[in-house]
Order: C-alpha cells, then structure tokens, then sequence
C-alpha cells in the first residue's frame, strides 16, 4: 500500500478502533492495510496516493448507479441549500415512502430509519410486539447488522436455542433467537414442530450475500412462507442488498413471494444513511405514534437522505437499467470463470442479477458450511493480486462484488484480463 495510506492507517489506529469505523474494512482477512481513498466517480476509485481502481465494493451495494452519479451529487447539494436536517416531516419522507410502497410488492406501509441494522432491529421488535411471541429464527452466514437479537450463532443443533455472536450479547437474550442451515427446509420444519407457537418470526436474507452470494433452492423461500403463514408467524424478509438490486422490487419481486415486511438499506439512500422496514399495513400500525411497538430516530427521514435516496430510486424505477446490469454481470462473470478454467483454478461463481461472488472450490456453495470450506488462503493470493492489478474486491471470501451502471465494457475487460494473471499466478 502507498505511503500516505500507511501514514493515514497509523494515524487513524490511534483515535478508532482498529483504525477504521465499519470492521471489514481494515482488510484483516487478506493480511493487507487498507488503502485510505479520496475520491470516486464512475466506477473508480482513487486513493491518497493517487492509486486508481475499478471498484467492485460499490461501498458495499448502495453505489448501483455509480460514485458521484450528477443526479445524485445535484439532489443532495440543491437539498443542503435548504438545511440539512429539521426533525420535522417533510414532503420528501412522503414522496419517498410513496415510491417505495410503488416499487415494492408487499409494502402497505413504511419506517425511515438510518441504517439497515436500524431496520432489521426495528423488524424484529415490531414481530414480538405484534405476535407477542419472543423466538426468532434465522439462518447461519446471513448477517442482518449488530443488532443484539441478531448476533448470534448457531448452537449444536434444533434443541440448543441461539448462543452469543458476540462478547456483551446476554445469553439470555441469544436463547430465543434460533439460527438454522439455510437451504435446508427439513430443519426449519422441525424447529416449527419444537417451538411452532412460540416463534415471532423467521428473518432470512432472501439472497444471501454476507458468506458470499447464495442462491436459494427452488422451493425454499416458498417453503418459508408457507411455513410461517401456517403457524402465525412473520415472515421478514431482510432486502438490504438485494432490495432495488436484483430488481426493481428486490428479491421479493424476481421470485413472487410476498414477505409480512421487509427491510431496506443501501441502495435506498444513494450513499448518504438511510435504512427502512415497511410491510403490510395491519402490521405496521403497530408502531409508535400510531401504535405502541416504540422506534425513534433523530435524522430519520432526514432530507439530505431523501434527495439522494430519491435521485437514485427515480433512475431506477422504471426497471430500464436492470437489463444492461446483467449484460455487464454475465459478461464479467463469465469472463471471470472462463479465466479461471483456463488457468486450471477450481471455482464457483454464485451470481444473481448485478451481485455475484468466487468461491475457490469445486464443490457448489449453497450454505454456509460449504462458503467456510472454500479456500481462504488462494482467496487471499487472489485479492492481493488483482489490487495490485488496480481491481477493488472486498477483502473477504463471504462478500459479493456488485456492478454497477457505470462499469462499461472496457472496464469489465480490464477485470477479466486482471483476474486472469491473477488465477494465473495461483
Ligand atoms: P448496516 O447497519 O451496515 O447499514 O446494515 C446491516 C445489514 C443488514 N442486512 C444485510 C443483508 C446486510 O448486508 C447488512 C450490512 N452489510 C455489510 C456488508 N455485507 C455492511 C458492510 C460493513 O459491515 O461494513
């Protein structure tokens, strides 16, 4: 890494933890300092030592249209011309709510809050308060943010409820969340039969893309929902990455299953802090002021938020882009697995839509268990490489790469050219 990065890391390490504010991005998993970056357009980024890369982080999977897009950069600055934040409604909360009820198929209703784990956490409160219910179930290897209910591993089977995730999550609390294989129906089935009446609700990624991108079998999220419906509990379908991602209406719309609510994230705030639950209306009139389920946020809704989670959802609404998205997705796929078969490297290449992952092994990923057995160590190799290549992956195995509307062709052939000295020097 660039001497002034090395400075910035140095520096940085003395006043936050770990020298960065969001874990992964001190790059721990690919033993490397992270580049401290400057400034990004497009699909690049630049860094402080004037290093250039074709970004596949896309800050995690809100940057769908590309960094400084003008229509975004144009709605925040018209907006902070106005102030930046009044604790006050706004017509945007409305015009925003508006298009997300119009955009996706299962939400009556809907909650601003400024984080996607703000919006899981909110869910997850919002299903006991309206069931009245405590257990939750989840699914190893999807993260749904740090909320304390959500931090929690899987015990040694159905009959041990959920253990702590993490140092300063009370077991008492880990107890009634139960984290289950996921793909895996029989499970599911037999958790319901264990604990049916006592279950709020089921909270599953519908893609999930925190152990790297994973497709759901044919049947399995169908599964759930009939599952849930029949004993009364809600289904939560968390949308952070795949809501406006896979599709306009997220996961929810490219497989026709309509979740009880839904959480949101990421894309919906054009890279300024946004998060939302929403889902059908019996539900979401539970929550404060108009019922008793208790969610607040300071800068919930706030405007600057709105413009530019507004500015992207206006481009994106139509669904025109998603088609040239999975176009330069196959393309950059494809052009990824024919590299690593012709340097003789075993791969698998999970993708849906814009967002996909490598996994280095040659057996199918379709759980955690098998995105934990692929090979950390060529993962590491691989990373390194092709960020010397000028190509910025996420420093773990258990992320996806996300394209966005501003790779074009040359860029996603320099990739495939990068990816393949890269494979090639495994
Ligand atoms: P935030 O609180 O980070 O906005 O969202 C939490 C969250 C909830 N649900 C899903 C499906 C998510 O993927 C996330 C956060 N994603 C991670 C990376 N996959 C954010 C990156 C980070 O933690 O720095």
């Amino acid at each position: 890494m660039g001497e002034r990065s090395r400075l910035l890391f140095e520096k940085a390490k003395k006043y936050i933890p770990g020298g960065v504010n969001s874990p992964v991005r001190a790059c721990k998993a690919v033993d490397m300092d992270p580049p401290f970056i400057t400034e990004a357009r497009g699909c690049l980024l630049k860094d402080a030592d004037g290093n250039e890369y074709i970004d596949y982080v896309c800050s995690w999977g809100p940057m769908i249209l590309g960094h400084a897009r003008p229509e975004v950069v144009r709605a925040i600055e018209n907006s902070a011309r106005n102030g930046t934040s009044y604790g006050a409604p706004t017509e945007l909360e409305v015009e925003m709510a508006e298009t997300i009820v119009e955009m996706v198929p299962s939400i009556d209703m809907v909650r601003m809050v400024n984080s996607g784990t703000e919006a899981t956490m909110s869910a997850i409160r919002l299903a006991r308060g309206y069931t009245g219910r405590e257990e939750i179930i989840k699914f190893d290897g999807c993260y749904h943010g740090h909320a304390d209910s959500l931090l929690v591993s899987a015990g040694s089977g159905i009959a041990t409820l959920g253990i702590p995730g993490s140092p300063g999550v009370p077991p008492d609390l880990a107890r009634h969340t139960l984290s289950l294989p996921f793909n895996d129906l029989d499970t599911v089935k037999e958790a319901f039969q264990e604990f049916g009446t006592r279950i709020a609700a089921v909270i599953v990624e519908p893609i999930p893309a925190n152990m790297g991108v994973i497709i759901p079998d044919m049947g399995f999220l169908r599964g759930l929902r009939e599952i849930t419906a029949a004993h009364d509990t809600l289904l939560i379908f968390d949308e952070v990455i795949s809501g406006f991602r896979v599709a306009p209406g997220g996961a929810q719309e490219l497989y026709g299953i309509t979740p009880d609510l839904t959480c949101l994230g990421k894309i919906i705030g054009g890279g300024l802090p946004v998060g939302a639950y929403g889902g059908r209306r019996e539900i979401m009139i539970k929550v404060a002021p108009e019922g008793e389920v208790y969610q607040a946020g300071t800068l919930s809704g706030n405007p600057l938020a709105m413009a530019a989670g507004l500015a992207t959802l206006r481009i994106l609404k139509d669904g025109g882009i998603y088609s040239e998205l999975e176009r330069k997705a196959v393309k950059l796929f494809s052009g990824i697995k024919d590299a690593a078969s012709k340097a003789g490297v075993d791969v698998r290449i999970n993708r849906v839509a814009s967002m996909g992952s490598l996994y280095f092994t040659s057996t199918e990923v379709r759980d955690f268990q098998g995105a934990k057995s692929s090979d950390a160590q060529r993962f590491k190799i691989y990373y390194r490489r092709m960020i010397q290549e000028g190509i910025y992956l996420a420093p773990s195995p258990f992320e996806a790469m996300f394209v966005s509307a501003a790779h074009d062709d040359e860029m996603i052939e320099k990739t495939i050219n990068a990816a393949a000295a890269a494979l090639g020097s495994l």
